[in-house]
């Protein structure tokens, strides 16, 4: 399913669980960093911030109590936000660890829709365990505590678990499928516009998609998922550069410049009302 004509609603990836400030210091880490994050990319025209939860020393965190912290933080500068937390979580995490976002009740959440296996790194070897039984359980938990559900595909095997959920009501039209394209995970696809044309061809009735990739493909392919109808993810989590070997100065620095690609194309940016609105995201 398309936006409605002339729209994009845009997403900024503030952190994720893997870049730090050793990579770019402009990585927002701590609560305070993140609301203020969250609020910069607001005024740029993002309606929906994703995050992901660190501790003091800014590694990966899995607490209901980190993940109020930041929410409270971010709708205290910026109450008008969609704050959209991560149950992707980090290696580091426990499965309980990775959902303990839900119990800090956000209007939205990552739901990965399949399992993933590290090949590189201190990591290889480890997967990304996303098991049927457990996203059942999760989206069910969404669903009774009224939290949207982003159903992160990284392959088109993955709508195999979408039309599961589906099939057993465990989600609520419209459904909202982001594609995640070009990580290094085995059972990942590359990011390209094949890729994205063809996941865009396995969406099911009732689904808007939004468009992520990794690196240097974050502005090719987001751009043209906001050409092909779609919305768009930018951010420091999915890629730390600006150009070629020029470092982000920030987040909304990065949703700026899809702003301004976005009005050259006749789509304006969705306030985060207008995304509640077409997403179905009940405001908390
Ligand atoms: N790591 C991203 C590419 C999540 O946080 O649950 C996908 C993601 C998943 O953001
Ligand atoms: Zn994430």
């Amino acid at each position: 399913m398309k936006l409605p004509a002339g729209r994009v609603i845009i997403t900024a990836s503030l952190n994720g669980a893997f870049v730090n400030k050793e990579m770019n210091p402009n990585v927002p880490e701590q609560p305070d960093e993140i609301a203020q994050a969250s609020l910069d990319c607001y005024n740029a025209g993002a309606a929906i911030v994703h995050i992901h939860a660190r501790d003091e020393q800014g590694k990966p965190c899995g607490t209901k109590e980190k993940f109020e912290e930041i929410q409270a933080a971010v709708k205290a500068k910026c109450p008008e936000v969609i704050v959209q937390l991560s149950t992707g979580g980090g290696t580091n995490l426990t499965i309980e660890g990775r959902v303990s976002c839900l119990d800090a009740d956000p209007e939205m959440a990552s739901l990965n829709m399949g399992t993933l296996m590290r090949q590189t790194g201190p990591n290889a070897g480890q997967p990304f365990s996303n098991m049927t039984k457990d996203i059942e359980a999760w989206a069910a938990k969404m669903k009774a505590m009224h939290i949207k559900p982003e159903m992160e595909c990284y392959s088109q095997s993955m709508y195999r678990d979408v039309r599961n959920l589906i099939k057993k009501d465990l989600i609520e039209p419209p459904y909202y499928v982001n594609f995640v394209l070009g990580m290094m995970h085995q059972g990942a696809i590359e990011a390209n516009p094949d890729t994205l044309v063809s996941m865009y061809q396995f969406l099911p009735e009732n689904a808007y998609f939004n468009t992520t990739a990794t690196g240097a493909a974050q502005l090719p392919v987001t751009t043209m998922g906001m050409i092909m109808g779609g919305c768009v993810r930018v951010g420091l989590e999915d890629n730390i550069y600006y150009a070629r070997g020029v470092l982000a100065e920030s987040n909304a620095q990065l949703v700026e410049r899809s702003v301004r690609i976005a009005r050259e194309l006749n789509l304006e940016p969705t306030t985060p009302d207008e995304a509640r609105e077409i997403l179905g995201v009940v405001k908390k």
